[in-house]
């Protein structure tokens, strides 16, 4: 079964991601997977393909890292306006975890890469099989081959045995029950970088390999689901931000729909492609309110309006909408 269900953003603070409450997204099921019998194989353009067992893979030297994984279509039921009341559903298929794992350029090292090969086809062994091309520069860079996540084994609804972690990159190259590893000298074309996770324009024109996933952020409280419960006087908003480019340095938020902007406190951990939490403490006067968030990334991009995005992309698009997310409180 092709199936989602979504982190409760609106419950949540700090910024770690609790294993029970990661949203999950399976094309076809959760596959069960027996870690003594499960093998991953490296091959392809390589000098000694190699076949390695769930024992192998933690002899090599292990690293932790926090990333979240965004799936390319969060938010993408409001490009033609918006049909989501809540911020699980409209952002939750996001999550953030300390992964632990070995980078994949000693597996991929270990092989010995020829020079022709310049791209990477990972697979997982569930029933979708699902495949996706990275090139190799980042799969050189900071992917993982991951097997624990917050400190215990991955979930079976996440990947366990093994996934990989593509970190920044949308969710869906972040293969679950990885299985295959394939080196060769161009992308391969699967339906997941052709007929889905691809983005169609106005004119008809799909943009393709759109990997990395651009700053964002969304008031997790108040909102929809975490509504203001008390009267007039000292009032906490809080919110996520993150950026597959790097750090939020800075997150502005507004009250009166962008009419002002306050620059927001950040608290907690600020690590490259990993949430960050946000806060603006205020004084309600317990008038109705229209509350939004900007996040600024450390390249120094801002995160657009939906209708800046909107002029652009047109409302073809499922994925990659990274717009303002705008509240409504009413005085009641
Ligand atoms: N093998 C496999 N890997 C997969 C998927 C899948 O269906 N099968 N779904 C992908 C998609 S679309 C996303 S968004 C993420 C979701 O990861 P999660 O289930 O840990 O949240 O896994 C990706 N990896
Ligand atoms: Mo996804």
């Amino acid at each position: 079964v092709s199936s989602i269900n979504f982190t409760p953003l609106h419950d949540l603070d700090g910024t770690i991601t609790p294993n029970g409450l990661c949203f999950e997204r399976h094309h076809s099921g959760v596959a069960r997977v027996d870690p003594a019998q499960h093998r991953l194989m490296i091959h392809g353009f390589f000098d000694k393909p190699l076949v390695l067992t769930m024992e192998d893979l933690k002899r090599f030297p292990r690293q932790n890292h926090v990333y979240f994984l965004e799936c390319a279509a969060n938010s993408g039921m409001e490009w033609r306006g918006s049909q989501l009341n809540g911020c699980q559903f409209t952002h939750g298929m996001i999550h953030n975890v300390m992964y632990t794992g070995v980078p994949l350029r000693l597996g991929l090292e270990e092989a010995g890469i020829k020079p022709e090969g310049k791209w990477l086809l990972a697979e997982g062994a569930d029933a979708a099989a699902m495949t996706r091309s990275i090139p190799m520069e980042k799969a050189l860079d900071d992917c993982l081959v991951a097997f624990k996540m917050n400190g215990e084994a991955l979930r079976p609804e996440q990947g366990y045995p093994v996934r990989l972690v593509v970190p920044g990159w949308e969710g869906n190259m972040w293969v679950k029950w990885l299985r295959r590893l394939e080196v060769g000298d161009q992308p391969w074309h699967h339906r997941e970088e052709t007929s889905k996770y691809t983005d169609l324009l106005a004119d008809g024109v799909a943009r393709r390999f759109t990997w990395e996933m651009d700053a964002k952020s969304v008031i997790t409280s108040p909102s929809p689901q975490a509504p203001i419960t008390h009267g007039p006087g000292p009032t906490v908003l809080t919110g996520l931000a993150w950026s597959g480019r790097g750090t939020i340095p800075r997150v502005d938020v507004t009250i009166d729909g962008g009419i002002t902007w306050h620059e927001a406190r950040m608290d907690g951990p600020s690590t490259p492609k990993a949430l960050h939490r946000f806060y603006y403490d205020f004084e309600w006067d317990g008038k109705p309110l229209l509350l939004q968030s900007r996040a600024h990334d450390s390249t120094g991009y801002v995160q657009p309006t939906k209708n800046a995005l909107r002029a652009i992309r047109g409302e073809n698009s499922i994925y990659h909408n990274n717009g303002i997310q705008t509240w409504a409180v009413d005085a009641d």
